[in-house]
């Protein structure tokens, strides 16, 4: 047996939070009343909650003392200034425009550059981003390569950007109609797929010849250093640190939702080099945001958000925190759980198209195994599949794309190993019992983002879930047989 060589985490709990406990009665009306959708259920009703990574880590005492020094001043909180500093160290940009969360700093982006009848490229779509890019008038294209689309294939960047689709685009629209590529980092809807360096750097040039801006999408830049560490010949012995500024130093400027790397509750920014686009954003914040020194947020979200960034990017952190991701992913992995690989960096994502055969597309296999896996264990994911991927903006036909998964997310410094291995063995009991789960239809459609807020019922019956009840954490049997960890 090969010996195992285990991390732990760089940091001991102080505080806890209780979770409630539920039946799996109680769990059928919930899901029930939230018409299936994991979104819709009340925390209160959640034993162990991957619904997201966003917002959902838990800060460190550090953060916490930072909150006190909070300066809620409306104009020039020095808390600002602190923020201002980090951004300019880590990421390396001139000048921030703080925003109460990510997709703040995407409306702004997109209202500033975007013209009706533009195209914005990007390394796969990410759902706030791109409905903010077509409701300035814009239609995205998907330039990520082919290997992102298939779960099965282990290519260690996945999130590259394909240069002859990019190539391809210029020459078929014109650069002028092209007014920056979004280049997201840890690509989320590919399973948390880094981008190369190298392929940065060839984008980066790309870009610049025929004078089209790189705005980099950084909610997940810190993840993606990692994995450039651990995957990217000539990189090992560079800092997170290093790693992340030379990652920014190739594009013109960042959106980013701090709620992710950045260890905090609230907040996001928008970063750029350019001192005219500065001044737009500045004259923009003010109108949808708040100050362009507050930007919607406290002035102790900001220093809360200065202490997590630089928290964010020591090695310490970030291996125990992708190590804990590919921790449950390997275990899923023996039990033949189909999952997206290489294991990415801030979630599971389960491949629900083979792990629900029997349910077509068209009923939604992704949202029913959320919603399964919620009546089987209290366990919440999200749907990443279709009902994501909304309509197509012209036709209004449903987009079904390639991957159809359900995404087991991860938040920071929160769960522990155990939490993994209850997650890990209602995921394999449903799997056993897959073809006990039925297929959804809508009852209810919102107009935007349907996931948020979308309602479905069973297409046959009441139930979602139609097996004999198996309650978490009473399922021991199955992780006995797991052997060594990773
Ligand atoms: O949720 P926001 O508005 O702070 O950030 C929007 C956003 C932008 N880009 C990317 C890659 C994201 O993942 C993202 C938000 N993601 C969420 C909420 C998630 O659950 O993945």
């Amino acid at each position: 047996m090969p010996r195992r060589h285990s991390w732990a985490e760089p940091y001991k709990i102080k505080m806890v939070e209780h979770l409630r406990m539920t039946t799996r009665a109680e769990r059928e009306v919930a899901i029930a009343e939230a018409g299936f959708n994991t979104f819709l259920l009340r925390s209160d009703d959640v034993y162990i909650d991957l619904l997201t990574d966003s917002g959902t880590s838990a800060m460190s005492d550090r953060q916490w003392a930072g909150l006190m020094m909070g300066d809620e001043a409306y104009a020039g909180s020095r808390n600002f200034y602190h923020l201002e500093t980090a951004v300019r160290q880590f990421y390396g940009y001139r000048h921030v425009i703080p925003t109460h969360q990510g997709r703040g700093a995407e409306h702004i982006l997109s209202i500033m550059c975007i013209k009706p009848g533009d195209f914005v490229p990007g390394n796969m779509y990410f759902t706030t981003t791109k409905a903010h890019q077509e409701l300035a008038g814009a239609t995205f294209v998907d330039v990520i390569v082919d290997a992102a689309h298939d779960p099965l294939d282990e290519s260690p960047f996945k999130g590259n950007v394909d240069l002859a689709k990019l190539e391809a685009l210029i020459a078929r629209v014109g650069a002028d109609r092209i007014p920056y590529l979004c280049m997201q980092t840890n690509v989320n809807m590919a399973g948390g797929q880094p981008i190369s360096l190298a392929n940065i750097k060839a984008t980066s040039q790309l870009c610049r010849r025929h004078g089209i801006r790189i705005m980099m999408d950084a909610t997940r830049a810190v993840e993606n250093a990692y994995f450039i560490r651990k995957r990217e010949p000539g990189y090992e012995n560079h800092s997170i640190a290093h790693i992340l500024l030379e990652m920014c130093s190739y594009t013109d400027g960042c959106t980013c939702s701090a709620k992710k790397d950045s260890l905090v509750n609230i907040g996001g920014w928008l970063a750029v080099n350019d001192d005219d686009l500065a001044e737009q954003a500045r004259n923009l914040v003010v109108l949808f945001e708040g100050l362009h020194t507050y930007g919607g947020l406290a002035g102790r979200d900001m220093e809360a958000m200065a202490i997590g960034i630089e928290e964010s990017v020591q090695y310490d952190h970030i291996h125990a925190r992708i190590g804990q991701v590919e921790y449950l992913g390997q275990t899923l992995l023996r039990f033949g759980v189909p999952i997206v690989r290489p294991i990415g960096g801030h979630g599971i994502f389960i491949d629900a198209a083979r792990f629900l055969p029997h349910i077509p597309r068209e009923e939604f296999p992704s949202q029913a195994l959320a919603a399964a896996l919620y009546v089987q264990s209290g366990v919440r994911a999200m749907e990443r599949g279709a009902v994501s991927s909304g309509r197509h903006h012209d036709t209004g036909e449903n987009i079904f794309p390639k991957l159809e998964l359900v995404r087991l997310t991860i938040p920071r410094r929160v769960y522990t190993q155990a939490h993994m291995d209850v997650t890990a063995e209602a995921v394999v009991d449903l799997y056993e019992n897959a073809r006990d789960i039925v297929g959804l239809r809508f009852t209810f459609e919102p107009k935007y983002l349907r996931f948020f807020q979308a309602r479905f019922e069973p297409v046959i019956g009441a139930k979602v879930l139609r097996s004999a009840p198996v309650e978490a954490g009473m399922h021991v049997d199955a992780m006995a047989a797991l052997g060594d960890g990773i």
